[in-house]
């Protein structure tokens, strides 16, 4: 990939395609694709085929997906198996029809079984049974994983695969039903605090540990294997380190500022309790992330009083 090459990003305005698009601005690369999702259904096969007819990529991140908290993904079982798959396939399929030079997938640390070993191997996947709040976006993106495979052992194609943690930062989704944890926080304590609200309550016991990567390290990963990495194998991309939802909200709660209580609510589901990767692969090639926890925190929270000061009034 050089800085002329035509470079598609596939949900190039979401928390991670925002990510690689900044990212390979700031590389230098001239010749960016991008489409709303008003501009271009991806789950409509004939208006894909016809975008990649007309701007021809050679290569393709797909960043798109229909994407959410642990709530959305419980409540909306088919939407999240339903528009992945078709996204997926369309992207993937279409880039082989078009002739595209590689293309990397994204899919998740949920591919792998609830109750794996930790941290997560790439070869613990399919070995037991899936989480079931979010089996159906994790069976959507183990089939994307399958699929570029096919089509790299079949037809010879560069497609690669990478499994992100958890991911926050810039762009992030706020909305305190569809969000992932750590903008629904900074946003709950972020309103208690200047509304006076006595106390926060977040979901489940706090007990479950979650891994985070901020969005511009993920993106700095990407953009490095598609530059060094054409392999069948998949390959994690994680910080290499966790934190239990309850010291996670209460690290929240100091940088906002909150000083009220916090309480839980066990009727909302905890979900897998620990989803840890090995990136020892990614490491190994030479790759770090450099945004630790508190900072993308702190980053993360000046981005949402930003989008709170452009809010309409
Ligand atoms: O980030 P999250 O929604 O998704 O929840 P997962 C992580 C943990 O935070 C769960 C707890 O144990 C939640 O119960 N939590 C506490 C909260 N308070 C809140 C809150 O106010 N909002 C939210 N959202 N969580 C997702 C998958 O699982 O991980 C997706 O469902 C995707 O498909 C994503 O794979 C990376 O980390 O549990």
């Amino acid at each position: 990939m050089n800085q002329d090459s035509r470079v598609y990003v596939a949900g190039h305005r979401g928390l991670v395609g925002s990510a690689i698009w900044r990212e390979l601005q700031r590389q230098g690369f001239r010749n960016l694709i991008g489409r709303t999702h008003q501009e271009l259904d991806l789950t409509d096969t004939p208006a894909v085929a016809r975008f990649y007819e007309k701007e021809k990529p050679e290569y393709v991140f797909v960043a798109a997906a229909k994407v959410g908290g642990i709530l959305a993904n419980q409540q909306q079982p088919a939407e999240f198996l339903f528009e992945n798959l078709a996204i997926q396939n369309n992207i993937i399929h279409g880039a082989w029809l078009a002739g595209v030079k590689k293309l990397l997938f994204l899919g998740s640390s949920c591919i792998y079984p609830k109750l794996a070993p930790q941290p997560l191997k790439e070869e613990y996947l399919l070995t037991g049974p899936l989480e079931p709040t979010n089996e159906w976006y994790a069976v959507a993106k183990i089939a994307g994983i399958k699929m570029c495979q096919a089509f790299r052992r079949q037809y010879g194609c560069d497609f690669i695969s990478a499994m992100p943690t958890n991911m926050y930062g810039p762009g992030d989704n706020y909305d305190l039903q569809t969000s992932h944890v750590l903008p629904a926080l900074i946003r709950k304590f972020h309103e208690a605090k200047t509304s006076g609200a006595p106390k926060v309550t977040c979901w489940g016991t706090g007990l479950p540990l979650r891994e985070f990567l901020y969005s511009d390290d993920l993106a700095a990963a990407c953009v490095f294997l598609m530059q060094n990495y054409s392999e069948e194998q998949f390959i994690n991309v994680g910080s290499g380190a966790d934190v239990s939802i309850r010291e996670l909200a209460g690290q929240v709660r100091r940088i906002v500022g909150f000083s009220g209580e916090i309480v839980w609510d066990p009727s909302k589901p905890d979900g897998t309790p620990r989803k840890l990767m090995d990136s020892s692969r990614l490491f190994a090639l030479g790759w770090k992330p450099r945004v630790d926890l508190e900072t993308g925190m702190r980053l993360a929270y000046t981005d949402f009083l930003g989008r709170l000061s452009q809010a309409p009034k």
